[in-house]
């Protein structure tokens, strides 16, 4: 594929760079490692050249982190923790505490990971604690259990030392849930398409951008990394959808939905309507055409295709993407709609793509 056929921006000193994108894999990630695919995972160091990627343009920030650990020749797990906690830990922004609550005015968090052994851990439906994340990995460390929700997750997170954060919304929840209140009809909006094209956002700013109407057009962060070891791991977190029924829970808790590893394949995450990723167990799907030899954009795109099957003329309404990375370090991704964009960090550079879709 020639590059003149993709765009990217280059982020890594800031400077934009602008290629056209319609292909699956960008070349730089492409030939990244070059090695064969491995099977299982493995302990002793293999020299393979680190990737991380990221959903949404918020990606950037969590990737620069993640590269930190994965970088230096750390575990892809406590890369994949440590990248989201970056976007939990944004005050402006639409990951954890600082995200839309529920239409009863509370916020509710998922979060999700999974390394490269099947080990995995989820929390779900869980109010005042902000990483929910690192609650996810306790639960897979440290419990017998894959998933907590609502009290209990919120007991052991107490248990575990994590602090009770105050009952409050952020400024912009707290305007956003206003506006909702006035217009008082229950119908929550995800991921709507994004008016600017990523080759217009200002890379300077790597925090989370916002729609043209001064909402979010996500609320979610999913990463999935490769470490120099060649294991595999992946995290995902989420205030879920805004103004949501209390109690509701997308796919970023549920492991094969929103996330799933699989080391001898690969690794993806999901971000969207979290109903319609649920439904076609969306993570496993990916892995599975990965794993029938497809590149992980393509095998992406033909979870997004059977998507807008089953729902027809409602997928107009709904927005779904995927990332997935492979064992040789090729990363792709997919989306129903334009708007979707993803964070790639390689040794050379931390990359803003815009993902190809269905319109
Ligand atoms: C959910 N998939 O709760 C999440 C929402 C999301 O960007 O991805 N928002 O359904």
């Amino acid at each position: 594929m020639s590059m003149d056929r993709r765009k990217f921006l280059n982020l890594s000193g800031l400077g934009i760079s602008s290629f056209t994108i319609t292909g699956f894999i960008p070349k730089s990630i492409q030939t990244l490692n070059g090695q064969e695919p491995m099977n299982g995972q493995s302990t002793t160091l293999r020299n393979i050249n680190p990737v991380v990627v990221a959903t949404w343009d918020a990606g950037l920030a969590a990737n620069l982190a993640a590269w930190k650990i994965i970088g230096a020749g750390g575990k892809a797990l406590d890369a994949v923790e440590n990248g989201v906690k970056v976007t939990e830990d944004e005050i402006n922004c639409c990951v954890g505490l600082s995200g839309n609550p529920d239409r009863d005015g509370h916020v509710t968090l998922d979060a999700s990971i999974m390394d490269h052994e099947f080990n995995c851990g989820s929390v779900a439906f869980l109010e005042r604690i902000k990483h929910p994340i690192s609650v996810a990995r306790r639960v897979m460390e440290k419990t017998p259990h894959v998933m907590l929700v609502g009290v209990g997750a919120q007991q052991f997170a107490l248990s575990e030392g994590f602090p009770l954060e105050p009952n409050t919304l952020s400024k912009d929840a707290k305007s956003s849930y206003e506006n909702w209140l006035k217009k008082s009809e229950y119908k929550p909006v995800i991921n709507i398409e994004r008016k600017q094209a990523t080759s217009q956002l200002d890379p300077s700013l790597m925090a989370p951008h916002k729609l043209s109407n001064g909402e979010w057009n996500h609320d979610t962060i999913g990463m999935i990394a490769l470490d120099s070891f060649g294991n595999l791991s992946g995290s995902c977190t989420t205030s879920g959808a805004g103004f949501k029924m209390r109690g509701r829970l997308g796919d970023s808790p549920i492991i094969g939905a929103g996330l799933y590893v699989d080391n001898e394949v690969g690794a993806v995450v999901a971000t969207g309507q979290g109903e319609d990723v649920i439904r076609v167990a969306g993570a496993s799907a990916v892995v599975e055409q990965m794993r029938q030899g497809k590149s992980p954009a393509e095998a992406c795109k033909f979870v997004v295709e059977r998507i807008r099957r089953i729902k027809k003329e409602k997928a107009k309404d709904i927005q779904v993407c995927f990332i997935a990375l492979n064992t040789k370090g090729e990363a792709g991704a997919y989306a129903l709609h334009k708007g979707f964009n993803y964070a790639v960090h390689t040794k050379d550079g931390n990359k803003l793509f815009e993902s190809s879709s269905l319109d």
